[in-house]
């Protein structure tokens, strides 16, 4: 064998080349998306990593002759001439003229639902049984694009403000958000927990770096089927330290969104297109006191029942009111009620009732919660006994507040959430690459 090189060569000529090499032969290698045989000639579209590409075959153009083993989701090896084609609206398009195909694969079967139409028209629950096929659709795999996308721009502009990466362990002690929406592990004889969210660890990690983000799979025992609720999700996450109050958490993810949205448009145009993605601008993002926000709910709608946190009728009140009032697609909705808040969340010293905490809506969806922590030992040890919770349980945990750690906060935000309603679904399930909820563990 002949030494590594670390080198790897592009073998498949990306569209964005072709209207440099315009009468050449080029190569392509990719998958047979769709044919369109139009018996004395025939139009052949390449699915690339990241495009689709219209190769047309005629006798005319060589001696390669069209066999039957070119089907669709065949891989192969596509030659031709770059030559342009015509289009309806005169825009500059390049399309291939074949001069050879050599087949790499074979499919063994044709796929079961239909992938080479503009759109996946199957139900949810179809298009979820058959995702490692209809992910191979251009929307659908638009859609974790520009997810990608997301978690990008959150690692890029985290990363220019000094954050640390962190992984931190998804098998816990203890859950660290409440509730009971836990999953149990058996762990050699031991009860153990699927982490909720990395927020035992991600604070440990304030007096280490300052600075930490992760963005990482959490688990929630959801029992409920909703449109909103996964079992598995990924979390991003950040937690800082030195803050001088909890708005320099807000002011943070507004610089990431503001990041995010710019690379979508740059970087992601594509995807950005073919989606119809409506981009929302983030200048300031306005914020409202949570006690403030319910009263105007409570004098719009009627029948609102549940007085510590928002019903999903509320949360659409109050994108309408953002939106008209600031013309934001996001609004900060800060001071939760302390009853409402986990028991890390440092309360107001003004108004105990209430922490320094917030969420953000999107388009009316929470999408993040955050806040300052409590960082004196007394204090939290205090709160915990006063949850009935067992400090004693949280030992590990508690370290971080035993041994000094500096006035710290951060987020969670819900990649997934984000990403349905940028793209305007009505279910998660549709932003989510393979599900896991209540009825889905496979594929
Ligand atoms: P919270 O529990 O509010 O806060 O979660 C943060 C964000 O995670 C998303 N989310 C979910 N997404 C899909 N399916 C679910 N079941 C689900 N549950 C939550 C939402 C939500 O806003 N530790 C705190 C964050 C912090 O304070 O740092 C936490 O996890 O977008």
């Amino acid at each position: 064998m002949q030494d590594m090189t670390g080198v790897v060569p592009v073998t498949s000529m990306p569209y964005s080349q072709f209207k440099n090499h315009v009468g050449e032969q080029v190569t392509i290698k990719g998958a047979i998306h769709n044919i369109r045989d139009m018996s004395d000639f025939a139009f052949i579209i390449v699915r690339t990593a990241r495009e689709l590409i219209q190769c047309v075959y005629s006798p005319e153009f060589s001696d390669y002759r069209l066999t039957d083993e070119v089907v669709e989701q065949c891989s192969a090896k596509i030659t031709g001439k770059v030559v342009p084609s015509e289009t309806r609206d005169g825009s500059e398009r390049y399309e291939l003229q074949i001069s050879n195909i050599e087949i790499l694969s074979t499919p063994a079967e044709i796929p079961p639902v239909v992938i080479s139409k503009k759109q996946v028209t199957c139900d949810l629950s179809t298009n979820l049984d058959y995702r490692p096929v209809t992910l191979r659709n251009p929307k659908e795999r638009a859609i974790f694009k520009i997810q990608e996308g997301i978690q990008r721009g959150f690692r890029e502009f985290l990363t220019s403000q000094n954050f640390t990466e962190v992984h931190t362990p998804k098998i816990n002690f203890a859950g660290a958000e409440g509730g009971t929406n836990v999953f149990k592990l058996d762990y050699f004889g031991k009860t153990v927990y699927l982490a909720q969210s990395p927020q035992l660890y991600k604070q440990a990690l304030v007096p280490v770096y300052e600075r930490v983000f992760e963005i990482g799979p959490v688990f929630r025992a959801e029992h409920h089927d909703t449109s909103r609720h996964l079992n598995e999700y990924i979390s991003m996450d950040f937690e800082m330290g030195f803050i001088e109050d909890f708005t320099d958490i807000m002011n943070m993810e507004t610089g990431a969104l503001q990041y995010i949205m710019n690379l979508l448009k740059t970087e992601y145009a594509p995807e950005v297109e073919l989606l119809k993605v409506d981009i929302p601008e983030v200048n300031t993002i306005p914020c409202i006191r949570f006690k403030d926000a319910k009263e105007m709910c409570i004098k719009k709608l009627k029948n609102i029942t549940d007085m510590k946190d928002f019903e999903p009728e509320e949360e659409a009140f109050l994108f309408i009111f953002a939106k008209k009032q600031y013309n934001s697609d996001f609004l900060f909705v800060t001071h939760y009620l302390s009853a409402k808040r986990p028991f890390y969340t440092m309360d107001d010293p003004e108004d105990p009732e209430v922490t320094l905490s917030f969420d953000l809506l999107f388009r009316g969806l929470e999408i993040t919660s955050g806040g300052q922590r409590i960082h004196d030992y007394n204090m939290q040890v205090e709160k915990m006994k006063k949850l009935g919770m067992n400090p004693e349980e949280f030992g590990t945990y508690l370290m971080l507040h035993k041994y000094g750690a500096p006035p710290h906060g951060g987020l969670g935000l819900g990649l997934e959430r984000l990403t349905m309603h940028l793209l305007g679904f009505k279910n998660v399930r549709y932003a989510t690459m393979f599900p896991r909820d209540i009825n889905r563990v496979t594929p």
